[in-house]
């Protein structure tokens, strides 16, 4: 049997649209998923939206539309974002569905009926006009930090479920498994954000509707995190599938979310999980956020960045690329179409792109397309195949601790060995001399193997021009699979290879 993975993205609100920020998060798990099918793994990779609360319910009332009529509508511009991004995912979870509402108030009634979920009340100031509570530390001189106007205190009746039972267990699991929050920085703040002392969570609403009721008292709607953090095993069929999902993949491998849900998910989730007697996951991961051209993304400054443009400019292979090479996942980064444009005329057009045109235009002209026996390897040609079978393992690593842009470094170290393989072997001049014919022979083959090879291993992050590589060298586009396939020596001497034309146009601005 394969081994599984489990990979997560956030469920995310349908109160926005997806922007630059929800594309970056999709299209790393999305390359991690691909990745491990290529290793060999069953792979099941969730995304959906999250639909419920009070926030969805006020952006409908707003657009005159009812919660579900909104989410509808924008559910597909996230489903149809991730279409056109060409991400790959295995389920589309909402929490409006049936399913997820069954799940929910299943695992409401475990965790009540183990006695960690009781009825009390809640008490904060509350403002009238929003519809919100706050406590008295987010109040400014008394008043609604949103609005300024005055606030009342009032009691909400409320359940509650026993958080601060599990504090010392979780933390006890957070020192046991130094993987469980990643990056370290993360999960020092967790560590601390815990120390400070975990107080039970008002986990149901009665001020608002639009949620999932708690079953046994209708009067209450669930609290739209307990809602949305179920959905990664409610996806799952929790609590049982005729698909038995879940004791196939729960535990996932890794949730992977932006690092502002980060408590929700190392404490609010795993402490639920705890009481219900489930496995925790193995791993969280907290990306950073972007900013644009040096500002924070917000619609009054009307500088979010819209995915579909940016592929209509530039390609989703860019994108992708672009996303993740970047900056190091974990870190904050900038959005800018300076550096957007750097990359893709050094990276895609003159690195990787000149390599596949000069490789395949010398098999050309010098074996009119046909691939050479390779015949011994010199010392140069033993290096640079080296620099091949040496990165696989690293790069396996580097994906592993989802450092993207490390394992991209990586790839294109190879892609740079490629370039300077040409000018150190300088095949125009062995062309020049008949004796040299194997030599030249063997300079090529080499050349298009790795080309080979960094097909495999780019297509993770860009499908399109991975399987479009592998098509030019006359392998099979839709077989990615690296289980057997990474070894040296791939391609067939014989093999008849066209000339390429340019993979990534020049972007000139
Ligand atoms: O929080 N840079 O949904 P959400 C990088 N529904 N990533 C960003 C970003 C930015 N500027 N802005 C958003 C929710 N993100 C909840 C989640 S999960 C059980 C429920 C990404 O629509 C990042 O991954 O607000 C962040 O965690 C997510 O979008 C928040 O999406």
């Amino acid at each position: 049997m394969k081994p599984t993975y489990y990979i997560t993205t956030p469920i995310y609100y349908v109160n926005d649209v997806p922007h630059i920020g929800h594309a970056y998060t999709t299209v790393a798990c999305d390359v991690l998923a691909r990745y491990k099918k290529a290793k060999g793994f069953d792979v099941f990779f969730l995304t959906g939206t999250d639909e419920h609360g009070q926030k969805v319910e006020k952006a409908a009332m707003a657009n005159g539309e009812s919660p579900l009529e909104l989410a509808d509508r924008v559910v597909q511009r996230f489903q149809g974002l991730w279409e056109t991004l060409n991400v790959d995912n295995t389920d589309f979870i909402r929490t409006t569905q049936e399913r997820h509402k069954q799940g929910v108030q299943e695992l409401f009634r475990l965790i009540e009926g183990k006695g960690d979920i009781y009825l009390g009340h809640y008490e904060d100031w509350y403002c009238t006009p929003c519809e919100a509570f706050w406590t008295e530390n987010q109040l400014i001189e008394g008043n609604c930090p949103d609005c300024g106007r005055p606030t009342e205190k009032l009691k909400e009746e409320s359940y509650f479920f026993a958080m601060s039972k599990y504090q010392d267990r979780l933390l006890a699991h957070i020192e046991a498994n130094p993987d469980f929050i990643q990056p370290k920085s993360r999960r020092n703040e967790v560590v601390s954000f815990i120390k400070e002392g975990l107080r039970d969570l008002s986990i149901s609403r009665t001020s608002f509707s639009w949620g999932i009721p708690i079953p046994g008292n209708e009067k209450h709607i669930t609290y739209v995190w307990f809602d949305a953090l179920s959905n990664y095993i409610t996806a799952l069929g929790y609590p049982d599938s005729e698909s038995h999902n879940l004791e196939k993949y729960w535990p996932c491998d890794v949730h992977v979310i932006g690092k502002d849900i980060l408590r929700f998910h190392t404490v609010y989730w795993p402490t639920f999980l705890m009481a219900a007697g489930l496995p925790l996951p193995q791993k969280v991961f907290a990306h950073g956020w972007w900013t644009v051209e040096g500002q924070k993304m917000s619609k009054s400054l009307r500088n979010v960045v819209e995915p579909n443009m940016l592929v209509e400019k530039y390609g989703i292979d860019p994108i992708r690329y672009f996303l993740l090479r970047e900056v190091p996942f974990g870190l904050d980064g900038d959005f800018s179409h300076a550096a957007l444009v750097q990359r893709i005329n050094s990276d895609l057009a003159n690195d990787l792109g000149n390599l596949l045109s000069r490789s395949t235009a010398m098999l050309s002209k010098y074996f009119d397309g046909t691939l050479p026996e390779p015949t011994e390897a010199d010392a140069v040609d033993a290096a640079f195949i080296e620099q091949f079978t040496s990165a696989l393992p690293v790069i396996d690593s580097h994906l592993d601790n989802l450092a993207f842009n490390k394992a991209l470094q990586v790839i294109w170290t190879l892609v740079s060995a490629g370039n300077k393989y040409i000018d150190d072997t300088a095949p125009w001049a062995l062309a020049k001399d008949e004796s040299q014919r194997d030599k030249l022979g063997s300079v090529l083959y080499n050349l298009l193997e790795g080309m080979r090879l960094v097909a495999l291993l780019t297509a993770p992050f860009m499908p399109e021009a991975g399987a479009k590589i592998l098509g030019i060298l006359g392998e099979d586009p839709d077989n990615l699979s690296l289980e057997g396939h990474d070894n040296w020596g791939g391609l067939p001497a014989g093999r008849s290879i066209e000339k390429a034309k340019p993979l990534f146009p020049r972007i000139e601005e």
